[in-house]
């Protein structure tokens, strides 16, 4: 069979990762806490994510995690490991890439491939992406689901619908009887709210928002417009070619709120590091930083400034973070939340051998691999819930 367009989603990621490093980890009700998909810290009580095994007690992405402990009291809570699941993260794409000639990655550890084409290459992409399913299964023991169809949107819905750990097909003879009976929350961007204005209007699945463009438009304007084409399975604005990256930065909420100036600067520095080889990864420089401070009660400091030099080592930028942070904070209150970032993007390829070097290192085994001596260990990588 050959369907040219295909989503890949490793499931429950962050969980498996820790399986997979963590033998006594396997066939448990995991629930990872502390980090989301951009490696920000959100060490401050929300589920990123829980194995299958949990999933059938009801614990999910972005539930507080004392509600998880009272549905499973008998996981396994466990901190994120950010640099590990980047490091599993890069080893499945490299894998991936290897049988498509088209590769949108759209997350961590999700992307689209396109096949459109290809079909003398590869008559039977189905047979194809088992092949690829298993390749990634026997060198990096990660469980990948994956939907097959003809357009991204439906390609999405397979793979949900495969999940855990399983290929979907969706052909276009399959639409009606497979997509249109679906609940209006299988589509991609109807949410909890969307579903309410819906079912409030006597929309419930699939097949009823396709009989009612107007009324969509009506509803929700263009949004509902863009639900109308999802639903017959067209690609809407939502599944076009990713957009630009405007901007790249890091951010964390500390351990212990701190007005200790060196372990703050210790902390700007991991972040400028941070977002200093992301954009170098991306071949990338920045014609402006920024910082940004939270305080214990939630107030809110930024600031910014335009550059015409990008700085060429992550000190260089620690600097102008530093200078910056000197300006914005009051020197005294404790701190909550440090933030870095850089915007006003542009691409550069001047890379100088060591700054090629450690980003070699890093692609290869993980943002921590390398580390400034400046830095101290200030990042809560292993957080006991
Ligand atoms: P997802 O692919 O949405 O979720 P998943 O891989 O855990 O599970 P599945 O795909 O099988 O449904 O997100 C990828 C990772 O991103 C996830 O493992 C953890 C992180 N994440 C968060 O930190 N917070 C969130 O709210 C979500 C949805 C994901
Ligand atoms: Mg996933």
């Amino acid at each position: 069979m050959f369907l040219p367009i295909v989503h890949f989603d490793l499931d429950a990621f962050f969980a498996s990762v820790e399986q997979k490093l963590n033998p006594r980890l396997r066939g448990k009700p995991v629930i990872v806490c502390g980090v989301d998909p951009q490696g920000q810290n959100v060490n401050r009580g929300v589920v990123s994510t829980a194995s299958y095994e949990a999933r059938s007690y009801g614990v999910k992405s972005g539930m507080p995690v004392y509600q998880a402990r009272i549905l499973c009291p008998q996981g396994i809570y466990v901190g994120g490991n950010f640099s590990a699941y980047q490091a599993h993260s890069a080893i499945v794409l490299t894998i991936i890439k290897r049988f498509a000639p088209k590769l949108e990655q759209t997350g961590l550890d999700e992307g689209f491939l396109d096949f459109t084409g290809c079909q003398e290459l590869y008559p039977d992409t189905k047979i194809l992406c088992e092949k690829i399913r298993r390749q990634v299964q026997n060198q990096v023991s990660l469980p990948v689901s994956m939907g097959l169809s003809i357009s991204r949107v439906l390609a999405k819905i397979a793979c949900n619908l495969g999940k855990p750990n399983g290929l979907f097909t969706i052909g276009k003879e399959d639409i009606k009887r497979i997509v249109h009976p679906l609940p209006v929350e299988y589509l991609p961007g109807v949410g909890p709210k969307t579903q309410i204005v819906l079912g409030n209007n006597g929309i419930k699945i699939i097949a009823d928002l396709v009989k009612n463009e107007i009324k969509l438009t009506n509803l929700l304007g263009k949004f509902g417009y863009n639900l109308y084409l999802a639903a017959c399975g067209i690609d809407n604005i939502w599944f076009g070619e990713r957009a630009e990256i405007k901007s790249i930065g890091r951010s964390t909420t500390l351990v212990k709120n701190t007005n200790n100036a060196s372990h703050i600067n210790s902390i700007l520095f991991q972040l400028c590091d941070e977002v200093f080889y992301e954009l170098l990864d991306k071949n990338l420089t920045a014609g402006c930083v920024g910082i940004s401070l939270r305080y214990p009660n939630f107030t809110d400091k930024q600031k910014s400034k335009t550059i015409s030099d990008f700085p060429k080592t992550p000190s260089e930028l620690y600097h102008q973070a530093v200078e910056l942070f000197n300006t914005a904070w009051d020197k005294k209150t404790k701190v909550r939340l440090l933030g870095v970032r850089t915007s006003k993007l542009k691409k550069e390829n001047n890379l100088t051998p060591r700054v090629k070097t450690i980003l070699m290192l890093k692609r290869k085994y993980g943002s921590d691999i390398l580390r400034s001596g400046f830095v101290l260990d200030t990042r809560p990588v292993n957080l006991k819930q």
